[in-house]
């Protein structure tokens, strides 16, 4: 496994500079009125964390007076996320009960003398708790399964990702249309981390890195949930994967108890947006299996995220959510840059929990998947969600992208994913047209 460094590319270093002169300013202003005041200091407000999205058409040094004006303004660890025009940081809570207008003098402006004055903030809202879209997320350690004798294991979902409809013919292999098997295709995996050392990632190498969302508490990548071990298998296993061709990074952002930080979430897409930037050539993906309700009133700024995130050149592929409901209620799958899935079992209905309706772009399987087990490094296990469906789709992106060698529009790579023949649980089915080589 490679060492990973979000900090190597020019725009990162640049990034790095900026956070230095903003902390810097910030420690200047918080100091000088504190060196002349003399009464006792004020009972400090309520703080919370906050994300903020900051205008696109504010250029590096507006974006810069902003979070001064916010640090001046009594916010305090700013973390920038300047690949999305995007900041987090810990404000007093706005004071609700003067009404509409103190809501709408809230986080979006900055107090100055007794005004608040607009500034190019155009969205905000607190940090919230994410969570993985498997509706059985940690299954006791009794359910871990022997290493299976080879063959034995039921991978239905590669073998229907080869073929247009039913039934199953048993075949798993790509490798006649898609030799590539996704090689030179980045994926980039928001998850609760990796067990690096299983058996299904051995032919990966220097491949594999394992990260953690920059500014994010966990002191390593490692996967103490199990959950982004197993869809990492499903992308890129060696039996257990749709395109083990494919170079993956694990970012982690979930821990052990799935209360996944959004601050720590978005952190991770701007540092993998800046990779995209700072890397023209490379097809990215990135595969977040994982989400929250979308907030019913207010911005969503994990969506705002992945759509910004699209101008880097990356795609995103979504888990649409397990209630049982409408996918345009889970974010970030209805973000209009996402390829959002949903999940299909083996008789290509819909699997029970998933989430479906206008919001879906594509189906993939999703029950009973056998991939990479966490807890012992070449035990396999079966599980069910749309975190298991969008890998799939993130796979079979990869392999198109390894065959096309370049990066492609969304509009073009679901063209390449999709085709008439195949439909499961009503929507398209992304799979591996053996027909397009
Ligand atoms: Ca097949």
């Amino acid at each position: 496994m490679a060492l990973f460094c979000w900090r190597s590319s020019p725009a990162a270093t640049a990034r790095a500079a900026l956070a230095a002169a903003v902390v810097t300013i910030a420690i200047a202003r918080a100091v000088l009125p504190h060196a002349a005041a003399a009464a006792p200091a004020p009972k400090p407000p309520r703080t919370a964390m906050f994300l903020f999205a900051v205008q696109l058409s504010c250029t590096a040094a507006c974006f810069e007076s902003v979070v001064v004006n916010y640090s001046g303004a009594g916010c305090t660890g700013a973390r920038l996320f300047l690949s999305l025009n995007m900041f987090a940081a810990a404000c007093p809570v706005p004071d609700y009960r003067g009404g509409r207008r103190a809501v709408a003098g809230g986080p979006g402006s900055v107090r100055t003398s007794r005004r608040r004055v607009p500034t190019a903030v155009e969205a905000w809202a607190p940090d919230e708790v994410v969570h993985v879209s498997a509706p059985a997320p940690v299954p006791p350690a009794a359910a871990a399964v022997a290493p299976p004798p080879a063959g034995a294991v039921d991978l239905w979902g590669l073998d229907r990702i080869n073929q247009a409809a039913l039934p199953l013919d048993g075949n798993t292999s790509t490798s006649g249309c898609y030799p590539a098997a996704g090689a030179g295709v980045h994926v980039f995996v928001l998850d609760s981390g990796i067990n690096a050392q299983h058996a299904q990632f051995a032919h990966l190498g220097d491949r594999l890195t394992a990260t953690v969302a920059p500014g994010s508490p966990f002191p390593d990548g490692t996967d103490e949930l199990g959950h982004g071990t197993h869809v990492i298998g499903t992308i890129a296993g060696v039996d257990t994967g749709v395109a083990p061709g494919v170079n993956v990074t694990s970012v982690k952002t979930q821990g052990g108890a799935d209360d996944g930080s959004l601050v720590d979430l978005v952190a991770g897409i701007d540092a993998v947006a800046g990779w995209a930037a700072a890397s023209p050539t490379t097809p990215v993906l990135l595969s977040l299996s994982l989400g929250l309700s979308r907030p019913p009133f207010g911005p969503d700024m994990l969506a705002t995220a992945v759509n910004r995130a699209a101008a880097s050149g990356l795609h995103t592929i979504t888990s649409a959510g397990n209630g049982g409901g409408d996918a345009c209620g889970a974010t970030p799958g209805w973000a209009g840059a996402a390829i959002n899935v949903a999940a299909s079992d083996p008789t290509d209905a819909l699997a029970p929990a998933s989430n479906s309706g206008p919001c879906i772009d594509v189906a993939a399987p999703g029950t009973d998947i056998v991939s990479a087990d966490a807890r012992n490094v070449t035990a396999l296990v079966g599980r069910t969600g749309t975190s298991m469906a969008a890998p799939h789709v993130a796979g079979v992106a990869a392999l198109v992208l390894g065959e096309a060698a370049a990066r492609v529009t969304r509009g073009e790579l679901l063209a390449a994913m999709t085709d008439a023949r195949a439909v499961a649980a009503g929507f398209p089915l992304a799979w591996a047209n053996p027909d397009r080589c």
